[in-house]
């Protein structure tokens, strides 16, 4: 089975509907097909602060999740980044192949960095991409599941192997990336032309898969609309209303065409209190399960253990090569 490689950083409590719908929803499905390495990437968490206690337990959180997701330890390695040495060790050695002038170029770090300003601004952060250059590479990755504003970042990687590959002897398979379809990226329901996201200024237009289902449900039926009071899918000009039927037609595997002839007729609130049903139906059993996992963290850190073991395994081949061709005098 090829092999494939996703991450999501521990930087909330919860994840959102835009995490679950755009990554988690996937990883479910491909994880039968692939040799699937998921992690929570919490060494990428800590290139903005977080607090010591809380990443500690976002990271069980996390990993709770894609477990009650349908991400099965037992199928996938789902493990935390940390636990695997490996991916500190190879981004540090790919940051000497990587250009300062081509790491300045990352338009997210050019985001993230604007909003903490240049004295908050850590080099972590700046170096980001190559860490997670590292985390694809380490396991030989052919394909990397990730929304696109990751598109440059998966760049990136390719340019990086394959000037180690020249430079120093084939090492790493160059991986593509996966781009979510455009009907699986959420927008926040209270200002639907920004994505969906943990960290987020306000909680309002949040959809959390760990939310009271009736916090959830209220959340919807505040969500920005429009005056038109019809229900179809106009991205353009009604970003509020096509973004609920993306969610809708996500949870539900309906076609959006056929959730709008439902609704045909019918108002906002009929639609929202629809789609509330859906939402709270399909997160309800994945919070009941997370909540049981995270009820019990010491098994829930012995397959987290197991399976870092096991990408320990893949990560430990590669990193040795690595090191080997490079120059590195081994170790007897
Ligand atoms: N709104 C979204 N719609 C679709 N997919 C989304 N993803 C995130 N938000 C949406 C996908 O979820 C995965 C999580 O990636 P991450 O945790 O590394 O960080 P992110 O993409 O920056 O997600 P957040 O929730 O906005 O986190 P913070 O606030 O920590 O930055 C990725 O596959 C992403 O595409």
């Amino acid at each position: 089975r090829p092999r494939l490689y996703s991450g999501m950083q521990p930087s909330a409590d919860s994840l959102q509907a835009g995490n679950y719908i755009g990554a988690l929803l996937q990883w479910r499905e491909m994880q039968s097909s692939f040799d699937a390495f998921f992690s929570v990437v919490d060494l990428h968490a800590i290139t903005v602060p977080q607090a010591p206690a809380e990443l500690r337990e976002k990271t069980r959180r996390t990993a709770a999740q894609y477990i009650a997701a349908g991400i099965e330890p037992s199928k996938s390695t789902l493990y935390v980044q940390s636990h695997v040495r490996a991916h500190a060790e190879l981004a540090w050695i790919l940051s000497t192949i990587t250009g300062f002038g081509e790491a300045g170029r990352m338009t997210q770090f050019k985001d993230k960095s604007a909003r903490y300003g240049q004295d908050s601004t850590s080099v972590g952060l700046f170096t980001y991409p190559v860490l997670m250059a590292a985390d694809i590479l380490l396991y030989q990755s052919e394909l990397v599941p990730v929304g696109d504003d990751q598109k440059q970042h998966v760049e990136l990687t390719r340019d990086l192997a394959e000037r180690f590959n020249k430079r120093f002897g084939e090492a790493f398979t160059i991986p593509k990336a996966v781009i979510q379809k455009d009907t699986a990226r959420i927008y926040d329901l209270q200002n639907p032309t920004a994505k969906m996201s943990k960290s987020a200024e306000s909680d309002a237009g949040v959809l959390w898969l760990l939310d009271d289902p009736a916090k959830s449900a209220k959340k919807i039926m505040r969500a920005v609309t429009d005056t038109e009071g019809s229900v179809h899918y106009d991205r353009e000009n009604k970003p509020g209303v096509s973004n609920l039927l993306t969610i809708y037609a996500a949870l539900t595997g309906q076609q959006i065409g056929a959730i709008e002839d439902e609704y045909a007729g019918r108002g906002y609130g009929d639609f929202k209190k629809g789609l509330a049903e859906v939402v709270v139906n399909e997160f309800g059993p994945v919070r009941e399960r997370a909540n049981e996992l995270l009820d019990d963290p010491a098994e829930l850190d012995r397959v987290l253990a197991g399976n870092a073991a096991k990408a320990d395994e893949v990560a430990d081949v590669t990193l040795a090569d690595v090191y080997d061709k490079i120059g590195l005098l081994r170790r007897v």
